[in-house]
């Protein structure tokens, strides 16, 4: 928490500095915001034992500020910036082509500074006429606006706020004030994004309940309060309704609160057909209970089997558990390596040591390093030299390793689809994720044959973050996914599922079609540290949101048989 406090503080800073054109301090926040949001330890704690100064990037200035901001709780040179710049920076900086020089143009001349104001620009188109800006400007400005507010605006990344619900469901379970506690809406249907929390309980002492979550650390104040439903604003933002059930409904609730809802429509359709009647308290033959207290025998007195909450989508999952052809899905606990990870020897931010350390602590059997080609200059690609001697580091580092690691390689495809390594890289590669980040145009025919080209070659084995998407920020790149499709069942070459929250790509409703094709798909973290590791989680989610089961998964194969997979 305290840790992303400082990084935002930190990269505000930043972008005040850049404006002020102070490249260096603006460079030093930059880097120190990124070291704290991906530092292994709590802030507190490090500055309890005077240790802040060991985090990459905290020298003696940063480190006086982090120490003012616990201590006093607030940074006096932030505050005075901030009073010359009062702009909502972070939201801002989320839109396309938006650095924060644009920003404070647009902040000088139209007094534009958060979204709201920015979208009155647009609105009067006064944004065309200024300097540095133009038609093109304004119209990809307001493309840019609605890809935000599509999934941005309020809307938060799972993975993000994932540990710390789970902690607030526990610190409720420890109070011993409820039979039992659940997550449901699209938290527990894993979806990437969510727009607030749901928390479903059982208790016989409602009030006391109600008083004790209301106490949290977490709960940041109180929107609405009744008998048997709260709302609160919870410290991340995020609001959260917690409803308490008694015992006979709570299979209901849960199924209710789950959703989705065009799946509880749908399921309350099937209901009235058999005359029958489903609510938040159970379902209903006249007045007499068919069920209630759980979920299953709700589905199965409408003559369904029970249904995975990641499938709650109304996307053909109620007529697949009416024909007993659900799929089986691949379980959380079946990936044994993740196939998408970078060092610091490209863009990463820890040492191949480091992450093939933290990927054998997390449980995991092999690793693969996907470092970035040369074409892709922002990160620091590595040249067929520098994956050749990177390749012998790997080879001694798997003598000594407990796990296998092995040597792959995110290869740029290029403008006319070829690849960026020679030949002879390549085949000294175990694992090739080809990716396109460049020169994509707004031509589906364009783009699709770049693709298929590079499936084509005979060379890769995974297409990674097939889209492009970048939520938030960035729409999906205009491709044609049938031939994509297509192309890899005829090639045999894999799908990536990219955990990283911002892409989670392939999204899970292509994942589906894609399934019907008879692809396999490779699930990766997409890891730029250590922490990010986890982001496998949530790529398992999206597969199986996508109805994969475990053979559809690389990812689950030991070592051993994984290696015969990817042989050429
Ligand atoms: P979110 O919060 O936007 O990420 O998505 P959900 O799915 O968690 O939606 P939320 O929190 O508004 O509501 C939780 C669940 O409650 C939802 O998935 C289904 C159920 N629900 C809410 N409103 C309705 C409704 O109008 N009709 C039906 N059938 N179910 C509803
Ligand atoms: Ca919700
Ligand atoms: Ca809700």
């Amino acid at each position: 928490m305290l840790n992303d406090e400082l990084a935002a503080i930190f990269e505000e800073m930043a972008d005040m500095e850049e404006i002020e054109g102070r490249k260096w301090q603006s460079i030093a926040y930059r880097k120190a915001a990124a070291s704290i949001s991906t530092a292994g330890g709590n802030l507190i704690d490090l500055y309890r034992s005077g240790r802040l100064r060991d985090i990459d990037g905290v020298g003696e200035a940063i480190e006086a500020k982090i120490r003012d901001y616990i201590e006093k709780g607030k940074i006096e040179k932030y505050d005075e910036m901030k009073a010359r710049y009062p702009i909502d920076f972070a939201s801002l900086r989320k839109l396309q082509g938006l650095g924060p020089k644009k920003i404070y143009a647009l902040f000088t001349a139209l007094g534009v500074k958060d979204i709201e104001t920015l979208k009155a620009a647009l609105n009067d188109h006064s944004i065309s006429g200024l300097q540095g800006f133009g038609e093109k400007s304004e119209e990809s400005l307001r493309k840019a606006v609605e890809v935000f507010e599509k999934y941005g605006a309020n809307r938060r990344f799972l993975a993000e706020i994932y540990d710390e619900i789970q902690e607030i469901k526990k610190k409720l379970a420890k109070s011993s004030l409820f039979e039992d506690l659940e997550i449901a809406g699209s938290f527990r249907r894993m979806r990437e994004t969510v727009g607030d929390i749901d928390i479903l309980g059982i208790s016989s002492n409602p009030e006391k309940g109600r008083e004790f979550f209301t106490n949290l650390d977490d709960v940041a104040g109180i929107i609405s309060s009744g008998p048997s439903k709260m709302t609160v604003r919870l410290k991340n933002g995020l609001t959260c309704d917690f409803r308490i059930f008694a015992r006979d409904s709570f299979g209901a609730a849960m199924q209710y609160f789950t959703g989705s809802k065009e799946h509880n429509v749908q399921l309350r359709e099937i209901a009235i057909s058999k005359g029958m009647k489903l609510n938040e308290y159970g379902l209903y033959e006249g007045d007499r209970v068919k069920a209630g207290s759980d979920e299953a025998t709700i589905y199965r007195a409408l003559g369904l089997e029970w249904i995975e909450p990641e499938l709650r989508e109304n996307m053909g999952e109620i007529e697949a558990a009416g024909a007993k052809r659900l799929p089986r899905l691949v379980e959380y606990g079946s990936i044994r390596g993740d196939l998408h990870t970078h060092t610091v020897d490209t863009d990463g931010r820890n040492t191949l040591e480091q992450m093939v350390g933290a990927a054998s602590a997390s449980g995991l059997e092999y690793i693969a390093i996907t470092n970035h080609s040369k074409g892709l200059k922002v990160a620091k690609g590595l040249t067929d030299e520098g994956f050749r001697s990177f390749n012998r580091k790997i080879d001694s580092m798997n003598e000594k390793s407990s796990i296998r690691i092995f040597k792959g390689v995110e290869l740029e495809i290029l403008k006319d689809g070829s690849l960026d390594l020679d030949d002879s890289t390549l085949q000294e590669m175990d694992f090739v994720l080809a990716a396109l980040h460049q020169g994509v145009v707004g031509d589906a025919n364009e783009n699709t044959a770049r693709v298929v080209k590079a499936i084509g070659s005979g060379k890769i084995h995974s297409l990674a973050h097939p889209t492009g998407r970048l939520i938030g920020s960035r729409e999906a790149y205009r491709l044609n996914f049938e031939r994509i499709f297509e192309a890899c069942k005829e090639n045999q070459v894999f799908i990536e599922i990219n955990g990283y929250p911002e892409r989670s790509d392939l999204p899970f409703d292509l994942v589906k079609k894609a399934r019907e094709y008879g692809i396999l798909f490779t699930l990766g973290s997409d890891s730029h540290s250590t922490k990010d590791l986890r982001n496998l989680h949530f790529a398992t989610a999206i597969a199986r949101r996508g109805w994969l089961d475990k053979e559809s998964v690389v990812n689950t194969l030991n070592a051993d048989h994984f290696t015969n997979l990817i042989r050429r």
